[in-house]
């Protein structure tokens, strides 16, 4: 037995980690502990072997995706969200602080800026205007040759005009135009940006040469739109309607407002992001950058059709911006969605932004998941057929719809089902009929021998969605119709028969008409003319009714601002030729606004040139 003595670092071998170990442990003298070289080593090999075992330990856990998250991604801390969710019953704090997500975009600026040094790409609109195949509004704004068609498109202009002078007279700054009483709405979807109505007209107020009334809403971007706000918004509505809204307004008038003010936008949106998995929450403060999920969404989670439609909007951020950040997010959303494990290869719509996985087993082409399958193929259209990812998951989800919820009606019509945990829903929801353009603008990628079959889906739907209007007393389709309950393509509970100015089933029309010209698909989108002006107009402006079933109209006193967006603004591009927004130049976000797709070769070739 060796007498213990106290070591300094002087009578320490360096090189042998065991008496390393002892060294730094308070009055323990390595040498002291008399050990031979052979204990000490097969201690240290004890030691190697435990930390293997409880690292190993981390892959078999049951929760062991969250552990690698803690131990490995270093994303930030589980925990405190997790207590927060659970105190706050669903409506989980988000966990970064707004200091971090400033410093964090700060240095991802900064990084940009690094990457790109001297040589920052920043965006050309020149350049990019002569990467279009074709002018943006046609020979002569898409102005049909064919009279009738003519008189048809002047009186969409009017309607637009008549929901805009009133919306402007009564309702100037606020989101939306209540007609009945003459005033304007706020609600609470915005977090507290105004003008929610004029964001969304500009482009179809430019497209259809309303210019003194463009004119107006740009100059209120320019003077009255305040991004500095402090209130909750939903993510998912900021994005198609304020985004989606001044991006294309910037790609089609080229004016540096609309690029400045998204872009400021754009950097407001990220905070929602900082979530152990970056999924998003739904709703988020614009101020402060704090995020929640909804309260109404089962345990704190994320819906399908809200973080799955943000990538059109984020992939054009990044191009404006040069900065890959926003395109970093959606890729990151993509990523995780394409694999996690798919019940059927359907995509439930509820999913936890903590844990990675789905929440509930209910899947739907309407409301909650809807525009998640629209922006799978706008993301490979819109990325001038490169984006490979975007395809494969599109046709696979469509093969998974088409095997479990697609059915045909004992009368014959087609429609697609909701599926709770293998169970069917025979409901199709007013909003799954964008399904039917979504189908056919998809029908020519897909494989060969199914072109003519996703056509034919297409028109099946579109038909159906139809159906779903003729039936009605007023020739307005209800809010969700049902093919049970002796009924098809009708609603039968009386929650389901309002119609708040939706554009899906026209959307379909428009979409149709461009891939088959088949002169049905006008005199469908005419027929919902006429009933929007017998059943809708009121004296200042457009409402909503609620009940598609009488023709003794009860209106709901609201003028969407998705109606001057998307209704009109499709119905118009229905009577236009094919050559207003090509669709070989353009992609319709699900608030209809055209964004352009991106030739990244031509764009390079161009910088080439300009070198
Ligand atoms: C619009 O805001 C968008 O089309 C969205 O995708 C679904 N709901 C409305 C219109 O119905």
């Amino acid at each position: 037995v060796r007498p213990a003595v106290s070591v300094d670092a002087g009578s320490v071998d360096q090189s042998d980690p065991v008496s390393m170990v002892f060294r730094k442990l308070p009055g323990v003298s390595a040498s002291g502990m008399g050990l031979r070289l052979s204990q000490k080593f097969v201690f240290l090999l004890f030691l190697s072997g435990l930390v293997t075992l409880c690292f190993g330990a981390l892959f078999f856990l049951p929760d062991s995706v969250r552990l690698k998250r803690i131990f490995l991604d270093r994303k930030p801390v589980v925990s405190r969200e997790a207590t927060e969710e659970r105190l706050a019953g669903g409506k989980a704090l988000e966990d970064l602080s707004l200091s971090r997500s400033r410093a964090e975009s700060v240095s991802e600026r900064a990084t940009v800026v690094d990457h790109h040094g001297a040589d920052t790409d920043t965006f050309s609109y020149a350049k990019f205007k002569r990467c279009l195949l074709k002018p943006p509004l046609g020979r002569d704004y898409g102005k049909p040759s064919d009279p009738n068609t003519n008189e048809r498109r002047e009186k969409v202009k009017e309607m637009m005009k008549f929901a805009w002078d009133n919306y402007k007279l009564y309702a100037w700054g606020k989101n939306e135009l209540r007609p009945l009483t003459r005033n304007g709405h706020l609600g609470n979807m915005f977090g507290g940006l105004k003008g929610a109505s004029i964001i969304d007209s500009l482009d179809t107020l430019y497209i259809m040469g309303l210019m003194d009334e463009y004119n107006d809403a740009k100059e209120w971007v320019q003077t009255s739109l305040d991004l500095n706000s402090n209130g909750e918004a939903s993510l998912f509505e900021v994005n198609i309607r304020y985004v989606g809204g001044l991006l294309s307004a910037y790609y089609l008038t080229g004016e540096e407002v609309f690029k400045s003010k998204v872009l400021e936008l754009g950097e407001k949106l990220l905070p929602a992001f900082n979530t152990p998995t970056g999924i998003p929450r739904g709703v988020i403060n614009l101020g402060s950058g704090t995020s929640w999920s909804w309260g109404w969404a089962s345990a704190g989670s994320s819906i399908l059709a809200e973080f799955g439609t943000l990538h059109l909007e984020f992939v054009h951020l990044s191009e404006l911006s040069a900065n890959p950040i926003y395109t970093e997010k959606v890729m990151n959303i993509r990523k995780l969605l394409n694999k996690i494990e798919k019940p059927h290869g359907l995509y439930p719509n509820f999913l936890s932004p903590v844990s990675g996985n789905w929440v509930q087993h209910h899947v739907s082409i309407g409301g909650l998941g809807d525009s998640f399958y629209e922006y799978l193929i706008k993301s490979f259209l819109m990325s001038d057929k490169t984006d490979g990812d975007a395809k494969k998951m599109y046709y696979s989800a469509l093969e998974a719809i088409e095997a479990n919820l697609v059915q045909k009606s004992p009368g014959g019509l087609t429609y697609m089902a909701e599926w709770r945990g293998g169970i069917l829903d025979h409901k199709m929801g007013h909003l799954a009929c964008f399904s039917g353009g979504m189908i056919g603008i998809g029908a020519d990628d897909g494989v060969p021998e199914k072109r003519q079959h996703y056509l034919d889906l297409a028109a099946e739907i579109t038909h159906t969605c139809h159906e779903s209007y003729t039936r009605s007393a007023t020739k307005l389709g209800p809010e969700a119709f049902r093919f049970d309950g002796g009924g098809e393509a009708t609603a039968t509970r009386l929650s389901d028969r309002y119609y708040i100015l939706r554009p899906e089933v026209i959307e379909s029309y428009m979409y149709m008409w461009r891939l088959t010209h088949d002169p049905k698909y006008r005199e469908w989108g005419w027929e919902a003319v006429e009933a929007l002006e017998q059943h809708c107009r009121v004296e200042a402006g457009f409402s909503g009714i609620r009940d598609v079933y009488t023709t003794t109209a009860s209106h709901d006193n609201m003028q969407q601002s998705f109606f001057l967006s998307e209704t009109l603004k499709y119905l118009y591009l229905l009577f236009s030729d094919d050559d207003l927004l090509p669709l070989e130049d353009w992609v319709f976000n699900t608030e209809a606004h055209p964004l352009p797709i991106i030739r990244k070769s031509c764009l390079q070739d161009e910088k080439q040139h300009e070198m």
